[in-house]
């Protein structure tokens, strides 16, 4: 292992100076085991040495690296080792069709995860999840270099044991022992790791770093949330651990309602829409009330109301749905100008329901860029008792920011894999959604009502939801 860490060094794999990483902080270490690609001899010993790091107790019948730069590791260990290799798309171009998961197994197979860098963990759940959700069994991951920064925990935390070749404490003294580094230099990498232990800041890649975002805690928030529904949607996220969003798209409302009762434990909100189901009755809504009462959920009908202030006014109280009586939330577009938030409000406020305001969507070519987006935050400002939030897909990217805390982001167009249907809808990972665009609330529908059992893959996104969540949490 020693000779391999010298190896490492050897090729600036592993490098110390001062990096300056895209978040603006300095680091005294900076490491791209992405190089590795380039030494044969140097793939063929890692792989020898991550294969030995795994305990002889755990079984695993296949192998899957994190993409990409975990590939060609697996790839090595696979041939060398004689084990079949699975691979995860990062992309899928169209989700209903398309894999997540290329390579040939069977439902139940243990598969064990190789990956060249932990930091918080994120990355290896983001390959567990549609391996899990394809039926096979995910317990292990080997890692070369485990940057000690809460990824064991993280994992242990969802099932999985890791395994580091080397930790980066270990690596540092070895390459000091072996007088590679000084001794003030080891000591500036320990204060650095110990000053940032707890916050998920990677240090690989110093060109093209993650940005990493300090968000305020959701607790925090509901605290300044100004409307009712706003602050209980916040409440209910932090005491159920679930920033998940079913988007209940189902054939009927019998349907609905099952789906609402085995996932209602997962989410903190179910998004319908009601004029889909050819069985409605004016009863539906009071059941669906009580399910979420159970549950602690909030119901959110995804309405888009976008006419003048007159008129919505009528659609969200009358018709035959009575949106109004049992909808916590509704959304609206801004098309029409602001008196449709006013129409709106006179009818929702007295009963203490909340808006979310369309500032963007998900399908590809739409027109909520810009300025139209600027003009939703103005709006949501303007009504602080009202409108709870937006609909968003990347509010971490807005030029005026993504408006005061107390608003919350929902973003639909979600799924475990990067892609698309054939309709034009986009879809982006938990991961990068929460994490990387600043959203706070992941809506999935397809991902979930189409999985072969929609409660254990709700669950296994309301955890990623969860854990890119945590990331970048104070
Ligand atoms: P999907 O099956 O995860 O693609 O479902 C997405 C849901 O979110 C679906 O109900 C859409 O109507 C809804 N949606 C969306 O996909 N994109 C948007 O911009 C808005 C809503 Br607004």
């Amino acid at each position: 292992m020693e000779s391999l860490i010298l190896h490492l060094h050897d090729i600036a794999a592993v490098k110390f100076g001062n990096f300056k990483l895209k978040s603006g902080i300095s680091s005294p270490i900076y490491i791209d085991l992405r190089l590795t690609v380039s030494y044969p001899y140097l793939l063929r010993q890692i792989s020898q040495t991550l294969v030995a790091t795994v305990p002889s107790s755990t079984r695993y019948d296949v192998v899957c690296g994190v993409p990409y730069t975990a590939l060609p590791i697996a790839t090595s260990i696979s041939v060398s080792s004689n084990v079949p290799m699975l691979m995860r798309r990062k992309e899928v171009k169209d989700y209903g069709t398309a894999k997540a998961i290329e390579g040939a197994f069977t439902p139940n197979q243990i598969c064990l995860i190789v990956e060249d860098l932990v930091t918080s963990g994120a990355s290896v759940l983001e390959t567990a999840a549609p391996l899990r959700a394809a039926g096979l069994k995910v317990t292990d991951a080997v890692v070369i270099i485990d940057r000690e920064q809460g990824g064991r925990e993280n994992l242990a935390e969802n099932g999985i044991t890791l395994h580091p070749m080397v930790k980066l404490t270990e690596l540092v003294k070895i390459l000091k022992e072996k007088g590679r580094v000084s001794e003030e230099t080891e000591k500036m990498v320990m204060k650095f790791l110990e000053e940032n232990r707890k916050v998920a800041m990677p240090i690989r890649d110093a060109v093209a770093e993650e940005k990493v975002r300090e968000r305020i805690p959701y607790g925090e928030r509901a605290k300044m949330a100004k409307n009712p529904t706003g602050k209980r949607l916040f409440e209910i996220m932090v005491q159920k651990e679930t920033n998940l969003c079913l988007a209940a798209d189902v054939a009927t409302a019998a349907e609905l309602l099952d789906i609402a009762d085995k996932v209602g434990p997962e989410i903190c909100m179910l998004k319908t829409h009601v004029d889909i189901l050819p069985d409605f009755t004016p009863d539906f809504g009071s059941k669906l009330r009580s399910i979420a009462n159970r549950h602690k959920f909030l119901i959110f009908e995804d309405r888009k109301f976008a006419d003048i202030g007159n008129t919505v006014t009528m659609q969200y109280e009358g018709g035959i749905f009575h949106i109004l009586d049992w909808a916590d939330i509704v959304n609206a577009h801004i098309i029409s100008g602001p008196g449709i938030v006013d129409g709106l409000k006179l009818k929702g406020l007295s009963r203490g329901r909340g808006l979310l305001l369309l500032a963007e969507m998900s399908s590809s070519g739409n027109l909520a860029t810009g300025d139209y987006t600027a003009a939703a935050v103005k709006i949501a400002e303007d009504h602080p008792d009202f409108v709870i939030g937006f609909i968003s897909v990347n509010p971490a990217s807005w030029p005026g920011g993504p408006g005061n805390p107390y608003l919350v982001h929902a973003t639909p167009g979600v799924q475990l894999a990067k892609g698309g249907d054939a309709l034009g809808q986009q879809y982006n990972t938990p991961y990068s959604v929460i994490s990387d665009r600043g959203s706070d609330i992941i809506i999935v529908g397809r991902g979930i009502i189409k999985a072969a059992n929609p409660a254990e893959a709700a669950h296994e996104y309301r955890l990623q939801g969860w854990n890119a969540y945590l990331v970048n949490c104070k």
